[in-house]
């Protein structure tokens, strides 16, 4: 009898197949743990003047304040729910950095300082926090309209919805995209496999953020996915799959403005995983990390997070220091100081107003209820 043919053999050998998974997505990096440049032309490619390194560590240390005081404030009843961002920023920030005021921004409910970075006044954040109307209200101090939806707590479902508008903007033929975040566990959900299915059979001008920070709530990546990477799956929608360290925000960025371009010019959509780690809890509602991860971990990920490295490149570089990031730090807290003041005297969230809120048209149902309400003064 005839050998089976090495094509053949090959197919059928599993093992292999799943090591060739494991390889296929090496992880694209710019500066390392220490802050150092690992690829000159990466970083040339990037394209960044020293302005927007600026930016991009102001926007990053915005993010970092507000965690901070909306952690405090929420301990203390002042503020709402609130998902830390810690360790995340340049996932975050970085990202967005990429894109202009006229694409859309689709956040999850740990997206909050994207959306501050598009211009959406903190004090709004704070009311969306409290569950107020007025935080579902997307306009700047202004009155100009911010291009993002309203944070979706549905995980996943973002994705569908970033499909949808990019398609939108596509036959409209706007010079937009629409960007979408995630987390390693929404990339378990239904939506998220429809949208980039969806997304990449009608080339749509999307750009998909897995943010992939190691646990979803308190299941931690091993358990949500046999997959040896998030970014695997957008293969299976025939769409260009990256995966990115998270906490270098050079790399974050260039690939985020790579992904964009390539979107905008009619390509279709990319899906970037960008490797983070949630370095707090998972919301201000009280889950304790230390039930379901060890602490050495989460020291090993704090000596890895995005400031450090950044700031340690821009010192080197002579564009930053430690006086520049104090008065920074305390210009942010003079205007969360500020923002906390202005959502504290907007009028408490009414009943009646919580359901006129919830459709355009409200139901008949609906309408008695607002009726009842209101004659009660609620
Ligand atoms: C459809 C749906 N199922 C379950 C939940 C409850 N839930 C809220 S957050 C969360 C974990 C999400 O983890 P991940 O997508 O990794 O994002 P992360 O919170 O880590 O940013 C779950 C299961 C939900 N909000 N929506």
């Amino acid at each position: 009898m005839a050998d089976i043919t090495v094509n053949n053999e090959t197919i059928l050998d599993f093992t292999k197949q799943l090591k060739a998974q494991n390889d296929m997505f090496p992880v694209l990096s710019i500066l390392n743990n220490n802050g150092d440049i690992v690829d000159e032309e990466a970083l040339k490619r990037a394209n960044l003047s020293d302005d927007d390194l600026i930016n991009i560590m102001k926007r990053m240390l915005l993010s970092r304040q507000l965690n901070i005081r909306s952690t405090k404030l929420a301990k203390q009843g002042r503020f709402g729910f609130f998902a830390p961002t810690a360790g995340q920023e340049a996932s975050q920030m970085a990202s967005s950095y990429a894109f202009n005021h006229d694409d859309w921004l689709m956040p999850g409910y740990r997206d909050i300082p994207q959306i501050v970075a598009k211009g959406w006044p903190i004090w709004k954040a704070i009311l969306w926090s409290r569950g107020h109307a007025l935080g579902n209200e997307f306009t700047t101090e202004e009155g100009e309209p911010v291009n993002s939806w309203m944070p979706q707590i549905i995980i996943g479902a973002q994705y569908v919805e970033a499909t949808g508008i990019a398609l939108g903007l596509k036959k409209r033929q706007k010079d937009a995209v629409a960007y979408a975040y995630t987390g390693e566990g929404g990339s378990s959900q239904g939506d998220f496999y429809e949208a980039i299915n969806f997304a990449g059979a009608y080339k749509a001008n999307a750009v998909f953020f897995v943010q992939n920070n190691g646990y979803a709530i308190s299941t931690p990546r091993a358990l949500q996915t046999a997959a040896p990477h998030l970014a695997a799956k957008g293969w299976a929608a025939g769409v260009p799959s990256v995966v990115v360290d998270g906490n270098d925000p050079l790399a974050v960025y260039l690939v985020a403005k790579e992904a964009r371009a390539w979107a905008i010019s009619g390509n279709g959509p990319v899906l970037i995983e960008t490797l983070t780690n949630r370095l707090e809890a998972h919301s201000t509602a009280g889950d304790d990390p230390l039930r379901y991860r060890k602490q050495e971990d989460i020291d090993a990920w704090w000596k890895k997070e995005p400031l450090i490295r950044m700031r340690q490149f821009m010192t080197e570089k002579s564009i930053w220091d430690e006086d520049k990031e104090n008065t920074y730090i305390s210009e942010v807290n003079t205007l969360i100081d500020e923002q906390i003041k202005i959502a504290d005297k907007v009028d408490k969230q009414k009943i009646s107003n919580f359901i006129k809120n919830t459709l355009e048209v409200p139901g008949y149902a609906m309408k008695e209820q607002i009726a009842k309400f209101e004659s009660e003064g609620k």
